[in-house]
């Protein structure tokens, strides 16, 4: 698939220590998005395409925490005001901590903007555009189209959470979008959700392609 990357931005969501080996909610081999998100920044910020970071950020009594909810423990499913099935995580990314940091080896310098979101008590949010009662806006989709932006391609974690949902709302609000799957891991829980994630944004239109690929990155320079 051709790609016009004029109007492109990368989207790397999540790279934080708590997603990564060690942390306190880690995904298998997260820090191995690392490598080829840095490549991929590099050649987007290299042609003038945007490279915008997302960050969980949760108060330490947030609502996804197993810990907020007596007899409950991670990995649970309850129903919350708004939210039908909200998973019940380990406490992660509270803010300020340095789980909730971005990996030190994730490359900044070519990140325009880093956008934090979770951090109402009372809902979650793993759509980078929406939080988990679907309505509540983050402000990615009204900086996007100030910067014209039109096509997206996402890598990060967790590939089941954020990335699944940030990549299915970014084509429900029109944009052409692709998912770089050599720079996504999945946290697995409940287990085979990686899995189906990938089948389901196939299902959804999105772009499945792998930035190792050396046709990736031909035609950003314009
Ligand atoms: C995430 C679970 C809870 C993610 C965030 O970044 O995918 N997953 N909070
Ligand atoms: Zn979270």
């Amino acid at each position: 698939m051709k790609f016009n990357y004029a109007s492109a931005a990368l989207l790397i969501i999540d790279v934080q220590n708590d997603f990564c080996p060690a942390g306190a909610l880690a995904v298998k081999d997260g820090d191995e998005v690392i490598q080829p998100l840095n490549r991929a920044a590099a050649l987007f910020s290299e042609y003038g395409a945007k490279v915008i970071a997302t960050q969980d950020w949760h108060p330490g009594d947030h609502v996804s925490f197993a810990s907020s909810h007596p007899g409950r423990n991670p990995g649970d499913v309850m129903e919350l005001p708004g939210v039908k099935e909200q998973v019940l995580w380990p406490d992660h990314c509270i803010a300020g901590t340095a789980g909730a940091d971005i990996h030190g080896k994730l490359d900044l310098s070519h990140v325009h903007m880093i956008l934090r979101k979770g951090f109402r008590r009372e809902l979650d949010s793993y759509s980078a555009f929406f939080e988990n009662d679907k309505k509540t806006s983050t402000g990615l989709g009204g900086m996007l189209a100030d910067l014209g932006i039109k096509n997206l391609f996402l890598g990060g974690l967790a590939l089941d959470y954020c990335v699944f949902y940030s990549a299915v709302d970014a084509v429900r609000l029109g944009y052409k979008t692709a998912v770089l799957t050599d720079a996504v891991r999945g946290v697995d829980i409940p287990a085979g959700s990686a899995e189906k994630a990938l089948q389901a944004l196939e299902k959804a239109g999105v772009s499945l392609i792998n930035s190792a690929d050396p046709e990736f990155g031909i035609g950003l320079k314009h």
